[in-house]
């Protein structure tokens, strides 16, 4: 096997013998199997003119399916597979559209080096297109967009063709991410400032974790008058910011940390746990028993909710366990990384605009010297402590702004208010990036100058192909000195990088207080 597309990857180059993250060897060649058969589908796709929606479904899914720490189950990779091969033959794939899975990442490193960056990126965007379809979104342009990308991964480029793909890949990611952001505020309404208790309650409780909304909604129904209570864990954390879904009396609160710290959160856990999407890992025995998949993860031989033909799921299964279970006998305190016993978030676009007026008053006045957007995954990995440092060591005339599953290492700090405003606002999940990008592009219009001349610095934490798709829609935009970290892609080559730090001021991030200093002297 190959891999080196997540942060984690062995010894900071590949893995070779075993995935880190726990993934085999069979399971690594279905997957890169799963590329290959959706360049095959999609090259036979484009030869018959405009893709459909149903190719356009396939590939997102297929793409979504091979995401770090997703699918583990051998056996379901290679039924989807089976699905996608049939789907090219029909659409007239013939023997030129066959790829061996060496294809991907071998030759001039330069060369993988871009295709990689191209194909992860397409795996994070697909993740979101997903999320937005099952809501009931879809753009054709996306499924369009992606099946060329998928097609060009094995097509002849220059360098300077390739970074204009990856350059026009930045943009669909754009534009899928607002496709989602639509489906979630139309679905869940707009996210307002709500503050999220860690306590856990006595009695049967589920707690759900990904990032899938939907798949929260749906339990919430079920779990109404059932005496199950519900808790958050990681990216599902921003659910209780949305009014349709924090409304349910049953939803309580958040559950621990991030992703990475799953293995010791859920030891011994007395309750359900639902996964939605990523980031699943090799899940202990001490909670295996308790464990449901749903959507595209998957491990082998744990119970899995489907969705029927409609896209409903019955998760009376998920609550006969909690039941089974019982949970606490007496009320818990599962605080945050730092002791904190409340969480906030809900600070997405709306909210934050909200107060723009303020926020560019102060700028102006000289009380808000700096912005900071400190985002990105949180990882397993040593070395991640840097985003903690940063955040404590800001000043108190700056404000953080903050997304995904990295602001767990801070955000239960309590960094004070300025102006009326929490210094730290937790935007969202992820893909609520786009919420950060809004937000920036106001505020460059307010001070009629471009996003580059804010006062505002970008910190990113990258783990997986998500950030990887954020990362490039924010080069493609423009914004320039995005300081990177904990360590720098291993797929990115040494031309590759020096590219990204010449023309974008690209940082691999250094020593908190050296970087925060540089910053604020900039
Ligand atoms: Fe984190 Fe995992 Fe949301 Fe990623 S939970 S690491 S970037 O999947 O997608 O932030
Ligand atoms: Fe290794 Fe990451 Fe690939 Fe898993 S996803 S095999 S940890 S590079």
């Amino acid at each position: 096997m190959f891999c080196f597309q997540c942060e984690q990857t062995a010894g900071g180059t590949g893995c070779s013998q075993a995935g880190v993250c726990g993934k085999s060897p069979a399971v690594a060649l279905a997957q890169d199997e799963t590329v290959v058969a959706l360049i095959r589908l999609a090259r036979a796709a484009l030869r018959q003119g405009p893709v459909s929606k149903e190719t356009g479904r396939l590939l997102i899914e297929g793409l979504f399916l091979t995401v770090t720490n997703v699918n583990f189950d051998e056996a379901d990779i290679r039924r989807y597979n089976a699905l996608y091969q049939e789907a090219g033959d029909a659409l007239g794939a013939g023997a030129a559209d066959d790829l061996s899975p060496q294809t991907l990442f071998h030759g001039d490193r330069d060369i993988v080096s871009l295709r990689s960056t191209l194909l992860f990126g397409l795996k994070g965007m697909a993740a979101y297109a997903d999320h937005a379809r099952v809501l009931g979104y879809e753009d054709p342009a996306i499924y369009q967009g992606c099946a060329a990308f998928l097609a060009a991964l094995v097509e002849d480029h220059t360098v300077a063709d390739w970074l204009g793909l990856l350059m026009d890949f930045g943009h669909l990611n754009l534009k899928t991410m607002g496709l989602l952001d639509q489906a979630n505020t139309e679905s869940y309404g707009r996210p307002t400032p709500t503050t999220v208790s860690t306590h856990i309650a006595p009695g049967p409780f589920i707690v759900v974790t990904g990032h899938d909304l939907l798949d929260l909604k749906m339990l919430l129904d079920q779990t109404e008058g059932t005496g199950v209570a519900v808790y958050t864990h990681g990216e599902m954390l921003p659910a209780h910011g949305y009014p349709e879904l924090a409304k349910y009396d049953q939803l309580k609160g958040h559950f621990g940390t991030a992703w990475n710290n799953q293995q010791a959160e859920f030891d011994n856990i007395p309750g359900a746990l639902l996964y939605t999407t990523n980031c699943l890992m090799p899940p202990r025995p001490s909670y295996k028993d308790a464990l449901f998949t749903t959507g595209l993860v998957a491990w082998p031989d744990l119970p899995h909710i489907a969705a029927d033909a409609e896209g409903h799921k019955d998760f009376s299964a998920v609550i006969a366990k909690a039941k089974a279970l019982g949970g606490y006998d007496q009320g818990q305190e599962k605080t945050g990384a730092n002791g904190g016993h409340t969480m906030t978030t809900g600070f997405a676009r709306d909210a934050v605009l909200a107060h723009a007026g303020t926020v560019v008053e102060a700028v102006k006045a000289g009380d808000l010297r700096h912005i900071f957007l400190v985002g990105g995954c949180d990882g397993a990995k040593p070395g991640r402590s840097y985003y903690t440092d940063f955040v404590k060591a800001t000043p108190a005339d700056s404000l953080v702004l903050t997304l995904a599953c990295g602001k767990f290492r801070f955000n239960d700090l309590d960094l004070g208010t300025l102006g009326g405003l929490p210094r730290l606002m937790d935007m969202g999940q992820c893909n609520d990036a786009y919420s950060a990008i809004q937000v920036a592009v106001a505020l460059a219009e307010a001070f009629d100058c471009g996003v580059n001349d804010l006062p505002l610095t970008l910190v990113l934490s990258w783990y997986e192909q998500k950030a990887v798709c954020i990362l490039l829609t924010l080069l493609a935009l423009g914004i320039k000195n995005i300081y990177v970290g904990p360590s720098l892609p291993a797929f990115f080559s040494d031309t590759v990088l020096q590219t990204l730090v010449e023309t974008f001021d690209l940082h691999p991030t250094g020593q908190a207080e050296e970087d925060l200093a540089a910053i604020l002297g900039a």
